[in-house]
């Protein structure tokens, strides 16, 4: 019944799309027999369900709401007033958290939000008393330039990218390392991993206002326990971002010190990696921070995305059930499976292992860059991303590494003996690409070439996979 529901919906809905720019429909239909027929690999992203998906797709998109539940800056918000509660609501209660704030559109826009309300909570500005005291449009100019000096002369200690921390860890040509004073802390250069002795070390000479912790290429849990004494010790806010992982904190795969909410005073996370929701952010705060995180929309965020909010509550409520807990616990084995398929044929992996949902290959014994690995794959049907390794030779853009993520394959039923095979696939296409060459015959980091019939093999073996693995099962179009 649910099956033939789901097919006729988006068959007629593709018909009215068709009905108005045909070309829309045609890539629609091709995007899900693409997403079928390929090893989704890349670690943040995953298959939403079908209620998810039809969550997005109503007229909540034509609703402006700027504001906050019954507080809002346009008149006829009841309806997104209830979408909004309960998608908070949810969120409360599945990660135990005291606010949660479920307006932003991305994990980028809800990191930014955290630093609005970090900054607005807790720089101790003349500006800020005189706020309060006076209309705005009575402080003076100098009051603004006070406003700049404090806010512009914080600093942020967060993790380097080429360790595994994100863009918005405070990454030089970020934003974030633009707004903030940054330094960044590593992993140790032998293991890999991190060095919680080092990042303690690191902080009492910074001293930071905020410590961020969190990572999206880490393939190894966090102490987030270890990560708040040295925020405590050093006065500074631990903010930790979770997008990557918000599926096992939800699924209870992360419990004790490596959950991070009891630990951190800000949480963000998007919605859509392993916590299999609709594309977007959150931020989870301690009551301390909820009224300037609550000030996200209109000082940092444009209008919430109702539709998106609403595709948030549906997500959260699948993900307070005992199923997705049981799948949450199988992208960490199936992570695991993978991890052991690469060890066993002899391929290197950042930190030698996971126990996480992340896999990070360093390509480099294959005499490959990241980028080439990521094209040869992907002519075979296997869909990563290239990501940097610690200290990376190749810089950011080319890389050494590719990352890999169990998410998506585990949503489609994926379990041992098929990651097993996925890592004999990918050390198949790598065995068989050599470097190739520029134009002028000099070595090239973007050019390969990938031996005959390598893809095909591959295609074929992750076809039988697939195909019993299938996606959306009882979604058929018409
Ligand atoms: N794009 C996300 C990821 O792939 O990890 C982070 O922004």
């Amino acid at each position: 019944m649910t099956d033939s529901l789901i097919s006729s919906a988006y068959s007629q809905a593709l018909e009215v799309i068709a009905s108005v720019e045909p070309r829309i429909a045609e890539a629609t239909r091709q995007e899900l027999a693409d997403q079928r027929s390929s090893l989704k690999l890349i670690a943040s992203e995953n298959y939403a369900s079908p209620a998810v998906l039809m969550t997005m797709g109503t007229w909540f998109s034509d609703k402006y709401a700027e504001g906050t539940v019954g507080h809002r800056f346009y008149a006829g918000c009841q309806n997104v007033d209830t979408v909004e509660s309960l998608a908070a609501e949810h969120a409360r209660e599945l990660f135990g958290a005291p606010y949660a704030y479920v307006q932003p559109h991305s994990g980028i826009d809800a990191n930014l939000v955290a630093f609005w309300s970090i900054l607005a909570n807790k720089v101790e500005s003349p500006y800020l008393e005189k706020l309060q005291a006076k209309n705005v449009n009575e402080l003076s100019e100098a009051d603004w330039e006070t406003l700049r000096h404090e806010f512009g002369n914080q600093r942020l200690l967060g993790m380097s990218l080429d360790a595994g921390g994100h863009l918005t860890h405070g990454f030089r040509p970020n934003i974030s390392g633009k707004m903030f004073h940054q330094q960044q802390y590593g992993t140790d250069p032998g293991t890999g991993l991190l060095d919680y002795d080092a990042v303690a070390a690191k902080a009492r000479e910074f001293k930071p206002l905020v410590l961020v912790a969190g990572y999206s290429a880490y393939p190894r849990r966090v102490n987030f326990a270890k990560m708040r004494e040295i925020a405590d010790e050093v006065g500074a806010v631990l903010m930790v971002d979770m997008a990557h992982f918000a599926g096992l904190v939800a699924g209870k795969v992360f419990t004790g010190e490596e959950n991070p909410v009891p630990y951190a005073h800000l949480t963000t996370t998007t919605t859509h990696k392993s916590l299999r929701g609709p594309r977007g952010g959150m931020v989870l705060a301690q009551e301390e921070f909820a009224s300037d995180v609550d000030r996200g929309c209109p000082m940092v965020l444009g209008g919430p995305l109702s539709h998106v909010m609403a595709a948030k509550a549906v997500a959260f409520a699948e993900a307070r059930t005992p199923d997705f807990q049981a799948y949450a616990q199988r992208i960490a084995d199936n992570a695991k499976s993978l991890a052991e398929g690469f060890l066993t044929r002899g391929a290197n992996l950042v930190t030698g292992g996971t126990d996480n949902h992340i896999v990070l290959l360093d390509v480099s014994s294959f005499g490959l860059t990241g980028r080439q690995a990521e094209s040869a794959l992907l002519d075979a049907g296997v869909v990563t991303n290239r990501n940097s390794v610690p200290a990376d030779p190749n810089g950011a853009w080319y890389t050494s590494g590719i990352r890999l993520g169990t998410p998506a394959l585990t949503t489609r039923g994926f379990g041992h003996d098929e990651f097993d095979t996925v890592a004999e696939l990918i050390v198949d296409v790598l065995s068989n690409t050599e470097a190739g060459t520029t134009k002028a015959g000099g070595p090239s980091k973007a050019s390969y070439v990938l031996g005959d019939g390598v893809a095909d093999r591959v295609t074929k073996r992750s076809a039988e996979m697939l195909d019993k693995h299938p996606l959306y099962p009882g979604l058929v179009l018409s």
